[in-house]
């Protein structure tokens, strides 16, 4: 275990670097200082955390499973969401393409594409109260109601929730992708 914590190239010392390099990288971007603290309590005070920091994602079962088409309706009863792709599937760290299909939802019923919305696609972190400051690029793709979102970016292992929102005028609903990222 001493081995394992002090070895400068384990998985979780890694995240950590990681994480200070995102947080130095928001840092000039914009400076907060509640970034720099979500940064040190997500690490402690070293690049070591406890082995029971990492999760071992064999046993959450509170997720999604990727599939292709993995489909959840807004929250709001407005639109339908399917992710189309996932490169890498399933999602890995650190950074993702995924392909959104969004469709009209009609009293539960999918109907048309649609066209022109804008897309937010946000990673979180619930446990550890974080997300990325890298922000996904949207790119509306030839076929009807899909888009690109890239980098997703879920850096840590863990469970992610990614949250998709899409709105067109005054028409807006938004799902939540739920996966852990070994
Ligand atoms: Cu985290």
């Amino acid at each position: 275990m001493l081995a394992r914590v002090s070895d400068p190239c384990s998985p979780i010392a890694r995240t950590c670097r990681n994480l200070r390099e995102v947080m130095r990288i928001s840092i000039v971007r914009s400076p907060t200082k509640s970034a720099l603290m979500i940064g040190l309590a997500a690490c402690g005070a070293d690049d070591a955390p406890a082995d029971s920091d990492i999760v071992d994602c064999a046993t959450v079962t509170d997720v999604d499973t990727y599939v292709v088409g993995l489909e959840h309706p807004g929250k709001a009863g407005v639109y339908d969401f399917k992710l189309m792709s996932a490169e890498p599937a399933p999602p890995a760290r650190p950074d993702n393409t995924w392909v959104l299909q969004v469709n009209q939802l009609n009293a539960g019923v999918v109907g048309a594409p649609v066209e022109g919305a804008t897309l937010k696609v946000t990673p979180f972190m619930p446990k550890h109260g974080h997300g990325t400051v890298i922000i996904a690029e949207i790119t509306p793709l030839a076929d009807p109601g899909q888009y690109r979102a890239s980098p997703v970016n879920m850096w840590m292992n863990g469970v992610w929730e990614v949250t998709v929102r899409a709105t067109v005028g005054d028409q807006t609903d938004s799902a939540v992708y739920k996966f852990c990222i070994p």
